[in-house]
């Protein structure tokens, strides 16, 4: 075996085992979490403040990087009384009196059961003052803005594009020290 055909029979062998390692590590987009229905539900018009926010989805989510909050009209104002409960395929969180009639937004976001993000907003209208104060706590005014958008692809080229330079080198060092 000449060191050209050496050289060319390690190469393929390298792109083999990345090409197999891309594959098993990508990520399968087929498999996100949906959101199945909501309480409040999407555009409901409510007279009351309901006990809390109820979201149920297509298949049990994982209790990381979980957020549930309710805006109210004015956009920056959080209704949620306590912490985020994930239980299976139900995440909810109680909510305190809500304030003025208008438009709230319920804003989610949580993991699916293959580790992607999910995210997205519900919105209901308050059809009667609530009574609530719209004073922001601190807790509340601490949480994370979602951050909707699909997972990027750059880090698997940037990724793919690193293993293949040190795949190349990887086989050129070989042959040349089979030469
Ligand atoms: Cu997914």
């Amino acid at each position: 075996m000449t060191s050209r055909c050496s050289f060319a029979v390690r190469m393929a062998a390298v792109l083999a085992a990345i090409g197999a390692a891309a594959v098993l590590g990508a990520p399968a987009a087929a498999a996100h979490s949906v959101l199945v229905s909501s309480s409040p539900s999407a555009d409901a018009a409510l007279a009351v403040t309901p006990a809390e926010a109820v979201l149920e989805f297509n298949e049990p989510v994982e209790n990381r990087f979980t957020e549930l909050t309710v805006l109210g009209p004015d956009g920056a104002s959080h209704w949620e009384a306590g912490p985020v409960s994930v239980v299976d395929t139900r995440v909810s969180a109680p909510l305190r009196p809500l304030g003025p009639a208008g438009a709230y937004t319920i804003r989610y976001r949580v993991t699916s059961a293959d580790g992607h993000p999910v995210s997205g907003t519900i919105p209901f209208r308050l059809t009667a003052a609530g009574g609530g104060d719209a004073a922001v706590p601190a807790a509340a005014a601490a949480a994370r803005p979602g951050e909707d958008g699909p997972v990027p692809l750059w880090p698997w080229i940037t990724g793919g594009a690193v293993l293949l330079g040190t795949g190349f080198a990887v086989a050129r060092h070989l042959s040349r020290a089979d030469a």
